[in-house]
């Protein structure tokens, strides 16, 4: 609660010079289920990225390095980690002024953790986070950013990772498993044969047995991760139906295995992976989907539920027209690229234009434990004062709003949607 804020009765409509702070107040007060991230609970050991040398060399930040500095790619990654940080703090927060939106993350990370975001050396600020402890750090970590849940990204194909599932670690219950499908769904040739050499016996051609295989193979992972949804991330040239394996797969046996789990399946469409190899991570981009593909398995998969982002924002406004026709399609988050406040603004003043509060607004994709501060500020900051004009509209049209509303509205869209969406 603010200083010197009285809380206003819940039932009482809210004036309008009141709502901003009234929509700020309650966005503060409400925990957030983060729906898709890159973080690993505590259990997976040194997978569960965290400190500053880590948040600077996020890939984010080593695309824009690239812009500012000479240095050739292969060069850069051919440093060790904490170079490379010392390299992307000196040029983009020493040499110049830290204005991106990962940039200015970083800044505001430092800021909520007490630390000097103008320190011309990462010294005294490395010093802060080796003198931390993990187990009671997470903890001031999700609350500072306001965070109670956390999906992360698990991928059974991993072996590294596996290697960890294996040992049959209880993840922390604030961490949930997403199954991510991409090697299986996106480059069948290059891993049917790990499967084959697991004991499922499929084929290249996704012929034979390879449907009930594959389908096997997810319950598998399935027992051991208890996903609460499937995921997979899906290029800008995604067809369906087309004359292609990733169909056959889909069709007949991804989709089938999410009915039996009673999961939805969460498609993230649009994205170009490695247009410049030499950046690594960094070197995905974006391109403009055909929804098509969405409406047809939206229609011919009535019993599926479809947890979507798209990554093109002119593909964004279609998304909100066939989330109007398909109650089984939940549009979420303003992925990547689209993470910026003048983006987020305007994907999210046409989903509450358009779904009214019925879609997942945001999600973090976070990488690095401590994004998530900076990242949900983020959200809380552009979407609270949309929210706001929704309501000031709302009483001008004739129909003011209370703290009650406002409660359950917050709730529902950072909450419950999710929840309801993803229960058996
Ligand atoms: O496919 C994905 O899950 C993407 O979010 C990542 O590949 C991407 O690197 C990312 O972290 C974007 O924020
Ligand atoms: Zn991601």
């Amino acid at each position: 609660m603010m200083e010197g804020s009285v809380a206003a009765p819940v039932d009482r409509p809210i004036a309008a010079e009141e709502l901003g702070r009234v929509v700020e107040e309650v966005l503060a007060a409400t925990p957030v289920i983060d729906i898709h991230t890159h973080l690993f609970a505590p259990e997976f050991g040194g997978f569960g990225l965290w400190g500053i040398d880590e948040l600077l060399t996020y890939h984010y930040l080593e695309a824009e390095l690239f812009r500012f500095s000479p240095i050739p790619p292969e060069q850069y990654f051919a440093l060790d980690k904490t170079r490379q940080a010392d390299l992307i703090w000196k040029t983009l927060f020493v040499e110049n002024t830290p204005v991106s939106e990962a940039a200015r993350g970083v800044v505001a990370v430092l800021s909520a953790l007490g630390l000097d975001p103008r320190a011309r050396t990462l010294s005294p600020i490395r010093e802060f986070f080796q003198a931390q402890s993990l187990p009671a750090y997470l903890p001031r970590v999700l609350d500072l950013a306001g965070v109670s849940a956390v999906v992360m990204t698990n991928d059974p194909l991993d072996e590294t990772e596996t290697e960890w599932w294996n040992r049959g670690i209880q993840p922390d219950p604030r961490f949930h498993a997403a199954l991510r499908l991409d090697r299986i769904l996106n480059d069948w040739s290059a891993h049917c044969g790990r499967l084959a050499a697991k004991g499922y016996a499929v084929e290249a051609d996704a012929g034979g047995s390879t449907l009930a295989e594959v389908r096997r193979f997810v319950t598998d992972w399935a027992v051991r991760m208890k996903p609460v949804y499937l995921a997979v991330s899906l290029p800008d040239t995604f067809r369906f139906p087309a004359a292609d394996v990733r169909t056959k797969l889909l069709a007949g046996a991804i989709l089938p295995a999410c009915r039996d789990l009673k999961v939805p399946i969460s498609l993230m469409i649009g994205v170009r992976r490695q247009v410049n190899p030499a950046l690594r991570l960094a070197g995905d981009a974006a391109g403009k989907a055909d929804l098509l593909a969405l409406e047809t398995l939206c229609r011919e998969f009535p019993e599926n539920r479809f947890l979507v982002s798209v990554l093109s924002r002119e593909n964004q406004h279609e998304l909100c027209v066939y989330a109007r026709k398909f109650a089984n399609l939940m549009p979420f988050g303003c992925w990547w690229f689209l993470n910026n406040p003048s983006i987020v603004e305007e994907i999210t003043r046409e989903r509450l234009e358009m779904l009214g509060a019925s879609f997942i607004p945001q999600h973090s994709d976070a990488r690095i434990l401590e994004q998530v501060i900076y990242k949900w500020r983020n959200t809380r900051r552009t979407i609270g004062p949309l929210l706001a004009q929704s309501y000031r509209l709302l009483a001008q049209d004739g129909r003011a709003v209370t703290r009650d509303d406002v409660c359950r509205d917050v709730t529902r869209l950072f909450r419950a949607n999710f929840e309801r969406f993803t229960e058996g």
